[in-house]
């Protein structure tokens, strides 16, 4: 096996001379914090070793190269997985210890890399770990914000957003490459010109622009030397530029330049799943694409001299409509730079860009002012209307009279430019990211297009990455597995895992791997005792729903469950009750106020039912505070029953809903997403799903709603509950707090459809698979079997095979060795 610390003296010499020349300290002297900085710098100097490498083996054997182009990357923390990655991690780990240093107090130190709000970024991050993992060549294209997403204080119950300065201390992993900066123009006005030959040329003049400057971040793969890129883009000031002969002197504008670069990559937007409109936003996005795209185009031309053939070795995957603007782009490129015309450009890029939808929430949608859009990126407006005018001569040459497609269908409509539209029509590939999620954009939200183009439509059914999720975040298991398997193989191959089925029925198997899930547990009980001061029984049923705040996912129908259960147990303190821990961790974005309000009321009920001794901790509620990828890894380990309970047809797969899977607990959800093909893999006797189905839901929305005052008139224990908001039963006797709550389900006041995402219509029968839940759990034996059963149905959702998959319908790449 290979491992790449090849000395265990000579890697503890380098740490010791790390923490000299960097802190003037020793190792006795140094903060844990100093300690991660020189360990991580010892690593990174092996890694280099491989990038090299790596890029040596792109330069012979000139791969096709593909461009993951993301807003977001939610990458998480470096060093344990480097380790992993590196297959050095236990080495390390000992060799660390013969110091007197814990490895994993120094992971501790190493700030998350936040640069990404939900399952989108993650599943980038995700996707790049695979990418390496199986030998492909690909840059991850981005943005290196200042602050990632914000951090999670609660206070009196109330969501606080920190600022995440995560670079305060230096990325000890990042390389800045400013060889390789590129400027970028925004705003001014288009002149034309024609040149000796008639050729007619734009040229934009009275501009702003940045120097977008390139940082390196280490992709390290499992085991095989490769080390791919992730390319994010910091913005600097271009003084020299802008004092040129015309504007030398022109103080404002050196003032406005410097900041706009400075505003630029400040911030993520804390936004998931919802578009905001903000005109910084845009420029983030363009910014980003251009740099990235400029740079792709001329590392081509680096070794390849016919432009046309670009599409055999570069492809740009784009990540939601957020990088769409590419397609436009890379025509100025073409068109402008390159000095092609109209129908090659078009040609070229229709072969190069492609585009994942990850939802059909309108709110979602990007659908940009055309007077802010034309304002900004003027000449990439232009050739939008262009693309524009050319798609709707032809959707009026094949639907000739049907003005209603022209409408639905055009990419500029109503003032605005839609961006999906823009990357369907430009894009030679549409993916959705879970069956039923494709379904629903073919015979719905996308309907129009795919009809017009079916063939550009498919699936790519989501995954994560088995090294992160169980390798690192629980080691127990990940030996227990291999044990059992006898292999390892299952860390690049997650469809070994189907081998685990033979210990489903042997007592001893079972017992391990209970007894494992009871330390992760405990584990994680010892983190909310730190962290939350709630002392919390590893025996009762940790019960998990971690994910952004959102109405859709439904975080409320999970709370006022247990304010249900609450009522249950002070009613009939009689009946048995199997314990129960409620663990909720979310974020909510910042302006986004009743999932504010919804975080509130969780901390509210956790402190009225923590805090009552009649119920003798029968029920406990948590609220992680912060959740992030690295909590999530102790979340994940820790959990009994996975809670993925969206309204369906909304979320679009869900990845977190494999996580726990993978580490053995089951689903409660229901048909929603990626749950469908998980319950599909597992066998629905070892999931728990309940509610409408997407269907139903889409056929009650087509038909104006449901009438939730019926259900809260004819069923008093949930009208109870509903009443409870507003009684002060949680509102520390203010009867006002959750009002807006009370109303978005019943509707009294509020202008959109009551209860929108049907709590009150699916709570009967969530609260029936609670009770198949508890029933389940009493039986120790049968709950061992179908935890087993849940991590040995997983090797689907490895995100192996979703790249495996990518490749070969829409990428098209071969595969890379390095040798060292
Ligand atoms: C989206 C969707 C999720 C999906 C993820 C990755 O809401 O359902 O799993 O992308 O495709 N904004 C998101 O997180």
């Amino acid at each position: 096996m290979y491992n790449p610390i090849f000395e265990k003296e000579k890697f503890k010499r380098e740490v010791t001379n790390n923490v000299k020349t960097l802190f003037r300290k020793s190792v006795e002297e140094a903060t844990p914090q100093q300690l991660f900085q020189a360990v991580s710098y010892a690593i990174k100097e092996v890694i280099i070793d491989d990038w090299i490498a790596t890029q040596k083996a792109y330069n012979e054997q000139d791969p096709k190269i593909v461009y993951y182009m993301s807003m977001e990357f939610l990458m998480g923390r470096a060093l344990g997985n480097n380790l992993i990655n590196m297959t050095a991690y236990k080495e390390v780990a000992e060799a660390l210890d013969e110091m007197g240093i814990d490895l994993n107090t120094i992971e501790d130190e190493e700030p998350d890399a936040a640069l990404g709000n939900g399952g989108l970024g993650r599943l980038a991050a995700c996707f790049l770990d695979s990418l390496a993992t199986l030998g492909y060549a690909a840059y991850g294209c981005g943005i290196r914000y200042r602050y990632g997403m914000f951090k999670q204080k609660i206070e009196d119950g109330y969501q606080i957003e920190t600022p995440d300065n995560w670079l305060k201390n230096g990325n000890p992993f990042e390389l800045r490459r400013p060889e390789y900066a590129r400027e970028v123009r925004f705003g001014g006005n288009i002149r034309v010109e024609y040149d000796e030959v008639g050729k007619t040329h734009f040229v934009q003049e009275h501009y702003e622009s940045v120097r977008a400057v390139p940082y390196d971040m280490p992709i390290v793969g499992y085991n095989n030397h490769m080390v791919n890129t992730l390319r994010i883009w910091d913005a600097e000031p271009i003084v020299d530029f802008q004092l040129d002969e015309f504007d030398r002197g022109d103080y404002h504008k050196a003032v406005e330049q410097e900041n706009l670069a400075k505003n630029i990559v400040e911030v993520l937007y804390p936004n998931d799943n919802h578009y905001a409109g903000k005109e910084l936003r845009l420029k983030q996005q363009y910014f980003f694409i251009s740099a990235s795209i400029q740079q792709a185009v001329a590392k081509y031309k680096t070794t390849h001299d016919d432009i046309h053939k670009l599409p055999e070795k570069v492809t740009f995957q784009m990540n939601d409509t957020h990088p769409t603007v590419a397609v436009a782009e890379l025509m100025r490129i073409l068109l402008d730079e390159e000095g092609l015309g109209w129908n090659e450009a078009w040609e070229i890029t229709t072969h190069t860009c492609a585009y994942t939808n990850h939802t059909i929430m309108a709110e979602a949608l990007e659908k940009w002012p055309i007077d802010l859009f034309s304002r900004l990126l003027p000449r990439v407006y232009q050739i939008i209307q262009e693309i524009d005018r050319r798609f709707v001569e032809q959707i009026r040459h094949q639907y000739p009279g049907d003005e209603g497609k022209v409408k639905r269908m055009a990419i500029l409509m109503d003032g605005q430019v839609k961006m999906a539209h823009l990357a369907i029509v430009a894009g030679y590939s549409v993916n959705g990211v879970a069956a039923l999620h494709t379904e629903i954009l073919k015979k719905q939200e996308l309907r129009d297009f795919y009809e017009m183009m079916p063939s550009k439509f498919n699936n790519k059914t989501n995954g994560i990455t088995q090294r992160r999720f169980l390798m690192h975040g629980n080691p127990l298991l990940a030996d227990w597995v291999t044990d059992k398997l006898g292999t390892k193989d299952w860390i690049t191959d997650l469809s070994l895992m189907d081998g685990l089925k033979e210990w489903a029925d042997d007592g001893e198997a079972l017992q391990e791997f209970m007894s494992i899930k009871y330390k992760n547990k405990e584990r994680l009980a010892q983190y909310i005792l730190e962290h939350n001061g709630i002392e919390i029984d590893p025996r009762s049923i940790f019960d998990v729903q971690v994910k952004r705040l959102h109405e859709y996912k439904r975080q409320l129908l999970n709370i006022l469950h247990v304010m249900y259960l609450y009522n249950q147990i002070k009613e009939h303190p009689e009946k048995s009750f199997y314990p129960r821990t409620f663990i909720f961790g979310a974020k909510a974005s910042a302006g986004y106020i009743r999932a504010k309000q919804i975080i509130k009321l969780i901390n509210s009920v956790a402190d009225v039912v923590n805090n009552d001794r009649s119920i003798n901790g029968k029920l406990k509620v948590v609220f992680i505070e912060d959740y992030r990828v690295s909590n999530a890894e102790l979340l994940f380990a820790g959990a009994d029953v996975s809670e993925q309970i969206s309204t369906a047809s909304k979320e679009a797969s869900g990845t977190g809903n494999m996580k726990f899977m993978l580490n053995g607990a089951p689903t409660l959800g229901t048909m929603d997403g990626a749950n469908v093909e998980i319950v599909q893999e597992v066998g629905i006797e070892n999931a728990f799903i309940f509610g409408l189905s997407s269907d139903e839901v889409i056929s009650y929305e087509q038909n104006g709603g449901y009438n939730p005052v019926d259900i809260y008139n004819s069923d008093h224990e949930i009208r109870r509950v509903v009443d409870q908001l507003v009684d002060g039963t949680y509102g520390y006797g203010n009867r006002e707090m959750y009002r807006d709550l009370y109303n978005s389900l019943l509707n009294t006041k509020s202008s959109s459809r009551a209860d929108m995402y049907f709590i009150l219509k699916d709570f009967r029968a969530y609260a029936e698979a609670q009770e198949k839940v508890e029933a389940a759990y009493r039986d120790r034996d049968r709950w061992a079997r179908m935890a087993l059963l849940n991590t040995a149905s997983c090797g689907k959702f490895s995100s192996d095979r979703t790249i495996e998959e990518y490749v070969k319908d829409i990428w098209h790449l071969d595969k890379l060795t390095v040798e060292v």
